[in-house]
């Protein structure tokens, strides 16, 4: 990983941008960045050859025409203002899976905050050893890597707080409302948009890494999905009509859930975070059934607790604690 290139191209990308269509002149950017203007010309070339249209003169220096459509570290890090989360960004064209690449990194040592983002996943995970379809070009698949101090029991809570993350980001770069599936489906328009894995690695008393691994489709055609998730999946696309922008649905989300995060281990205000996070939610209020290991019951589904379970009422009258599991909703993916 080329970390100095990296910053280079991330402080002639902030430069070029600070002065809109006009031009920049290598000798002001090589003084900026304290190299060559031999150095500057290499970092403005790869930039050319990942997608950044600029355009050079010799006399007067470099201007930036557009920017790509392409996901790039460097993108989100030029637009990114959190304090932590995403400071380390770490671009793949294709890997197997970002949370296994992100578990490797934890692993390592890696800091808090260290996002891990594939244009493409050639075997994505879901849960319980279930496939997630990860295109290229059309989605979001990345990996935060947190290290919490909780207890592994506690690590559920965040991943409530990425899904409230998740849906107000597509609020405010997509202006749609989403809904959250309990747990942690984010849904338009009763279908799947995105879906959240998180592992961890503990040891009984405390937490070693979570990793939070988000998959939102952002501007998949319908016509593209897989047969088998047709009926059930979405894009923010194909429900609002306009195409949206990766990184800008990045940042957003980095953003968010930095404030999320950031509030999560005081007990005090987890009311308020739960209360954000009900706001979207579109199980409760209606007729669930829940399946665990080895039962299922049906009820209606009343409230979610402090702690993000979800508290089901049977037709008997009685309340019954959800920690973990699958959950249908009636009225969505084909339940009736
Ligand atoms: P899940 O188990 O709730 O959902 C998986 C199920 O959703 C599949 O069995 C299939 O029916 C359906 N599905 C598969 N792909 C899609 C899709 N693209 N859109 C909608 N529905 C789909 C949810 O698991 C957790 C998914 C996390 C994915 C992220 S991507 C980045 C990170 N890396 C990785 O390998 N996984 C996570």
């Amino acid at each position: 990983l080329d970390k100095v290139g990296i910053f280079m191209k991330v402080e002639i990308l902030k430069a070029l941008k600070e002065s809109p269509q006009q031009y920049v002149s290598g000798q002001q950017l090589s003084r900026l960045l304290g190299v060559s203007r031999t150095a500057v010309w290499k970092y403005i070339s790869e930039l050319r050859q990942e997608g950044y249209q600029i355009e050079s003169s010799s006399r007067k220096g470099y201007k930036l025409i557009t920017s790509p459509d392409n996901l790039s570290a460097e993108e989100v890090l030029v637009n990114l203002h959190t304090s932590f989360l995403g400071k380390e960004i770490r671009y793949y064209e294709t890997v197997s899976s970002t949370n296994n690449v992100a578990k490797e990194a934890a692993a390592r040592g890696c800091m808090e905050g260290t996002v891990i983002i594939a244009d493409r996943q050639e075997s994505g995970k879901g849960r319980l050893g279930r496939h997630w379809v990860s295109p290229p070009k059309s989605g979001i698949w990345m990996s935060i890597v947190l290290r919490p101090k909780i207890l592994p029991m506690q690590a559920p809570f965040i991943t409530l707080l990425a899904a409230v993350a998740v849906s107000k980001a597509i609020e405010e770069i997509a202006q749609i409302k989403p809904g959250i599936k309990w747990p942690n489906d984010i849904v338009i328009h009763k279908k799947k948009v995105c879906g959240i894995l998180t592992e961890i690695s503990a040891e009984m008393e405390q937490v070693n890494y979570l990793v939070v691994g988000i998959g939102i489709n952002v501007n998949f055609d319908i016509s593209n999905f897989p047969d088998h998730i047709r009926e059930t999946a979405t894009s923010i696309k194909a429900e609002t009509g306009t195409y949206v922008n990766r990184v800008e649905l990045i940042v957003s989300l980095l953003e968010k859930f930095e404030c999320l995060y950031s509030k999560a281990f005081d007990e005090k205000l987890r009311p308020q975070l739960m209360e954000e996070y009900k706001a979207y939610s579109v199980t409760l209020g209606n007729r669930v059934r829940a399946v665990s290991m080895n039962h299922a019951i049906e009820g209606y589904a009343e409230d979610i607790t402090n702690d993000g379970e979800l508290m089901i009422r049977t037709d008997d009258g009685k309340l019954h604690k959800i920690i973990s599991g699958e959950v249908s909703v009636r009225g969505m993916y084909g339940y009736v």
